[in-house]
Order: C-alpha cells, then structure tokens, then sequence
C-alpha cells in the first residue's frame, strides 16, 4: 500500500515521517530536481510512505510544489495522509479541500494537538470529518500523542471512503456535475474545477460545452473564473470554521497578540508598507550612506598607496590608468554598495525568520495571483524595488515562469553593464 504525506509546510510533515518511519527511511532525490525525496516504511505495516514537499495548493507555482502536484496526479496513490496544523485550521483546509476532490482515500493528521490545547482552541473534529466526508486523527507529531491510534487507522484501513464533498455553491455546483459527467478520466472533480478556472495544464479536454459552462459561471457571479474558486473555497471553510472550532477561549501568546495586529484585515498592508519603508531607510538612509562613505575612504586610502607603490615601481602611465582607474575605481564602485546591501537583506533575513514573511505572503496570494503569481513572489518584488538583479536571481530559485515575469517587469530598469550577469548566470 502506498501512503503519500502531504501538508503545508511546517505543519510537523518532517516530524510525523520521522516518527511513522523511524530508521526505515530511503533519501534521495526527485527525478530531474534537486529536491529531497524521503521514503520510508509505517512501522509494524506493509505501508510504504513518501513524504511530499511542502504546498499550500494544488496550484504549483516552485519546483517543490510541482514535484509535489505532478505526484499527486499522476502516481498510483493508495491513500493521502493530509497533515494539518490544528492552530491554522483555515490556512490548512484550503489544501484539504484541494486534495479530497482527486477522489483517492484521504486521512487529516490534525497535528499540534498540543499547541491548540494550550491555546484553548476546541476543534469539533467529528463535525470536519461529517461535512468533509473524511477521517481526522487528533495527534502530537512532537509529543507523540495520538500517532498509535493513526497507525491502526491505517494499518485496518478503518478510515472512510472519502465521497466528493460539495463545498460550492448550488450553481457552481451543477456546472461542475455537467463537466465532470462527460469526463471518463481520474480525479474528475478536481480537473473539472480546475477546467473552470482555465488552468492551462488541462487545456486539452476543454470542449465548446465547457467554455459554454465557463461563460455561464462568469456571468452570474460577476468575477474572472479561478477568483471564483478561489473564494468559494474560502467561503465554505470559513463556515466550517466558524461551526466546527466551538469554544475560542483562546489563552493568547504574546505571538497570537503580535499576529493580531500585524495580519489585520485592516493594517497589514499599511504595516508591512511601514516596516519596508523602516528597512529602507536604513539601508539607504543615514547608516547606509553613512557605510558608503566608510567604505569610498577605504578605496580611496587603498587607491593613493597603491598609485604611490606603482611610482615606485616604475609602473607604465597606461598600466597604471589600468589598475587604478580601472580595476580599483571599478571594483570599489561596486564595493561601495555591499555594506547598504548587507544591511538590506540581513533584514530581510530577520523578517523571513520570525516568520513575518511567509505570513504576509500567505496574505498577499490572492493580490499576486492576479498577476500569476504565488505570494512567495514577495521577497524578489521586495529586493527588485533595491536593484532588479538579485531580483531575478531570487525568483529563479521560486521557479522558471516566475523568473519570467520578473525578467518582463524588472529589465527596463537595469543598467545595461548589469544584464550581462543574468544572461550569463
Ligand atoms: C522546530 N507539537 C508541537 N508543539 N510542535 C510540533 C508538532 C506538534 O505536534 N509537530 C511538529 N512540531 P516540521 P514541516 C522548532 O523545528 O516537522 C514542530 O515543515 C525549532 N527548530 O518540532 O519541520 C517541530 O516538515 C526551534 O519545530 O514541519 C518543528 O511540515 C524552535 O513544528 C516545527 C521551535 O515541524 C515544524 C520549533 C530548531
């Protein structure tokens, strides 16, 4: 039997394979990527299990998220265990809603048990497994409470045979049915919705009926078709939240408190638009300028006694023009920018620790799905406002098309002498 694990990241996805495997785990890597693939064996079971990287949807936009989908599709899985953050539940479902429409049997690990009881957030996780059709195990990956009962669950395959829950609404719904009745293929649901959402991956079995259907759908709600998904995903799941999570008598963290604020509806954008413009003036405001300056006198001492030296040594006028004019005044030209740079993105680096970044990218996903692509987007949009280059160096690491559309936006403004690094790169 072969056990596929999927969950956002840091939903404990590691913690769990370490602990369902133990030292029965074969690592490699991904076809044609570089990307970590683990298998392993569930203990005292036959099941095979392999660890997905990380997603948040079944919308790939990085390398792992495509590793992940294409595996998701196309191998023959004989169950998903979907684990979720139990303190994220809304973020964690959106995928789960994803994943139950490939029709293949899926259990939710509702993880980080313990954290939520600390918290006080009370989950009605039999009202979930109800609506969803589906099996939920309440465990601590860490504490390593519940993970025996998942394991027999598994093991006895006492789990349900996940029926498509109809999260959408009456009208979605029936469009939905009359595309999915003409598809004689696998995981109908989810290809008929991502038919209606236009995702070109699946532009191959699009029919005059469904553009019909698409065309309807786009009428009545009055919104681009993947924006319609997108919000009646939200919608349902933040129904199911609203009835399933029932007392909120929630001990808040000093984290919680600071989330609060900073993730607002209402003052998330002004904040993070306050906290770039904070960053920025100190890379290039007064301790910025005041390293250039530090840095131009060093050249500059450096220039005077090595133009000295070269009197000294007799050096040719135009060898010394060379190696003053050209190498040192050309190399600390650049220099001169490394402290401000240094600067930026050791703040950068602070925010992406602490999380803040992820978080706000989470929350800017639907603001730069318009523009096709994910929120992760945000950091080379971030350092390309600082200088194009490192930008588009950075979204190659997110992925091919994103690195694209960075290249369109951003190569206006690159000085031509810095282009030649990122054809050649
Ligand atoms: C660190 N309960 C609690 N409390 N924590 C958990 C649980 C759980 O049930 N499950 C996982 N974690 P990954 P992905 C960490 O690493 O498995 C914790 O990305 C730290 N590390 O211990 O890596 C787990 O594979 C320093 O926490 O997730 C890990 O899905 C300080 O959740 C984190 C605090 O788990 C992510 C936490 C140096």
């Amino acid at each position: 039997m072969k056990v596929a694990l999927v969950g956002n990241q840091n939903s404990g996805k590691t913690t769990l394979f370490n602990l369902l495997t133990g030292t029965h785990q074969k690592i490699g890597n991904w076809a044609g990527v570089t990307i970590e693939k683990k298998e392993g064996k569930i203990r005292s079971t036959d099941c095979e299990m392999i660890d997905l990287p990380g997603l948040y949807a079944l919308s790939p936009y990085t390398k792992e998220e495509q590793v992940a989908f294409d595996y998701l599709l196309n191998e023959e899985i004989d169950l998903i265990l979907n684990i979720i953050d139990a303190t994220q539940l809304e973020r964690s479902l959106y995928l789960t809603t994803q994943l139950l429409e490939l029709d293949i049997p899926l259990i939710i690990a509702l993880n980080m048990k313990d954290v939520a009881d600390i918290k006080g957030i009370k989950i009605d996780y039999q009202l979930i497994e109800e609506k969803l059709n589906t099996t939920i195990i309440p465990i601590s990956a860490l504490k390593k409470t519940g993970v025996y009962d998942l394991i027999q669950v598994i093991k006895n395959k006492t789990y349900k045979d996940n029926r498509y829950a109809h999260i959408y609404d009456h009208d979605f719904e029936a469009s939905l049915s009359k595309i999915t009745n003409n598809l004689n293929i696998k995981h109908k649901s989810f290809i008929g919705t991502k038919l209606i959402e236009g995702d070109e991956r699946f532009a191959m079995l699009v029919t005059d009926d469904i553009i019909a259907e698409r065309k309807r759908l786009e009428t009545h709600y009055k919104r681009s078709l993947d924006q319609i998904v997108a919000d009646e995903r939200y919608r349902y799941i933040e129904l199911l939240r609203d009835d399933a999570v029932k007392s909120f008598t929630k001990n808040k963290t000093w984290t919680d408190r600071i989330d609060d604020v900073l993730l607002n509806r209402y003052l998330a954008i002004p904040i993070f638009v306050i906290i770039m413009f904070g960053i920025y003036y100190l890379a290039a405001g007064p301790i910025g300028s005041l390293t250039v300056d530090w840095v131009s006198s060093i050249i500059e001492q450096f220039s005077t006694w090595l133009s000295g030296k070269l009197n000294i040594w007799n050096a040719s006028p135009w060898s010394k023009s060379l190696v003053i004019d050209g190498v040192v005044a050309g190399v600390g030209a650049v220099l001169n920018f490394v402290p401000q740079l240094v600067i930026l993105f050791t703040l950068i680096a602070i925010l992406e620790t602490t999380g803040y970044m992820s978080r706000i990218a989470f929350f800017l996903d639907r603001l730069f799905q318009k523009i096709g692509l994910s929120g992760k987007s945000l950091v080379p949009f971030i350092i390309g406002s600082g200088c194009s280059v490192p930008a588009i160096m950075s979204a190659r690491i997110i992925n091919d098309e994103t690195e694209r559309k960075m290249t369109i936006m951003l190569t206006p403004f690159i000085p031509c002498s810095a282009k030649l690094p990122i054809i050649t790169l």
